[in-house]
């Protein structure tokens, strides 16, 4: 008999990602949110939040590179840097390559999906200890709101737009997030599946439309999202996306990164032609 335990994610109501499960590590209902983290056959440990696919060991370096490495290298200095959810601390691991940031600011609302991936997701939440992180156990939308031009970077990492992330879609969480950037700051914003998630797409885009006066989205293939293909939005005040790369520093970031390098951060802004009628 065959007692091969399959997890399936479904991503759409006729998609969805299936993976061999060896063992679940930790299950929990937290104040907030289902947590889930399993030992998958070929990804690795993975972890679910209210059954999505939120990282993987194997696969969510490409991820957290671009969220990371796409605006703080096209900003000169960045120091202050905010992270709002990213609790599994893979975008606080790659914002702390660069010397130049004095402070991480970690804005998770949920204090036991930070303590799950310490214990249990080492490679991606090893970091979430160093001195630089400030880590701040409460919802993004009420800290963005108290903090004014204090950011160089403003990172959001965030779930999908059900549940405790539905706050961060917004326009009055995206006029919050622009008035903490400081002048020449940079926000980037997942921003969902060009393929299975249009609806969605369209709703951030109309408020990112609204809200800022630089909006860019790149692209990158991310095996286990939905439909495999992944959108982040670069928005700024002033900036434009490569008007300005450091490249010094970029060519020894990109001998620590597995996917980031020169020619990705060039090309992510190229769009097929679908995605540009849908951001538009
Ligand atoms: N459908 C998956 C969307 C997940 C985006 N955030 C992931 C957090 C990884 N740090």
């Amino acid at each position: 008999m065959n007692l091969d335990m399959w997890y399936t994610e479904k991503q759409d109501d006729g998609l969805g990602i299936s993976l061999k499960v060896n063992d679940i590590l930790y299950s929990e209902k937290s104040e907030f949110q289902q947590i889930d983290i399993l030992n998958t056959y070929f990804y690795g440990k993975v972890l679910y939040l209210d059954g999505l696919l939120m990282t993987t060991e194997k696969d969510e370096f490409i991820y957290h590179e671009m969220i990371s490495h796409i605006p703080l290298l096209s900003h000169p200095e960045p120091k202050q840097i905010l992270i709002i959810g990213g609790g599994d601390g893979g975008t606080v691991r790659e914002v702390l390559k660069y010397p130049s940031v004095k402070r991480v600011v970690l804005c998770e609302i949920d204090g036991k999906v930070i303590e799950a991936c310490k214990k249990h997701l080492p490679s991606i939440a090893g970091r979430l200890d160093d001195p630089k992180v400030d880590i701040q156990v409460r919802d993004g939308v009420t800290y963005i709101a108290d903090h004014k031009n204090s950011f160089d970077v403003i990172l959001i990492d965030s779930t999908d737009p059900l549940g405790p992330g539905e706050g961060l879609f917004t326009e009055e969480f995206y006029t919050n997030v622009k008035q903490a950037l400081k002048p020449n700051g940079i926000m980037v914003a997942q921003s969902e599946s060009p393929i299975s998630n249009q609806r969605e797409i369209k709703l951030i885009y109309g408020i990112l439309n609204k809200v800022f006066s630089n909006v860019h989205t790149y692209v990158a293939p991310i095996p286990t999202y939905p439909a495999g293909f992944w959108s982040w939005c670069f928005c700024s005040k002033a900036t434009k996306p490569l008007e300005y790369i450091n490249e010094e520093l970029q060519a020894k970031i990109e001998k620590e990164t597995k996917y980031y390098n020169k020619e990705i951060h060039n090309s992510a802004f190229a769009l097929p032609n679908f995605v540009k009628q849908l951001v538009e």
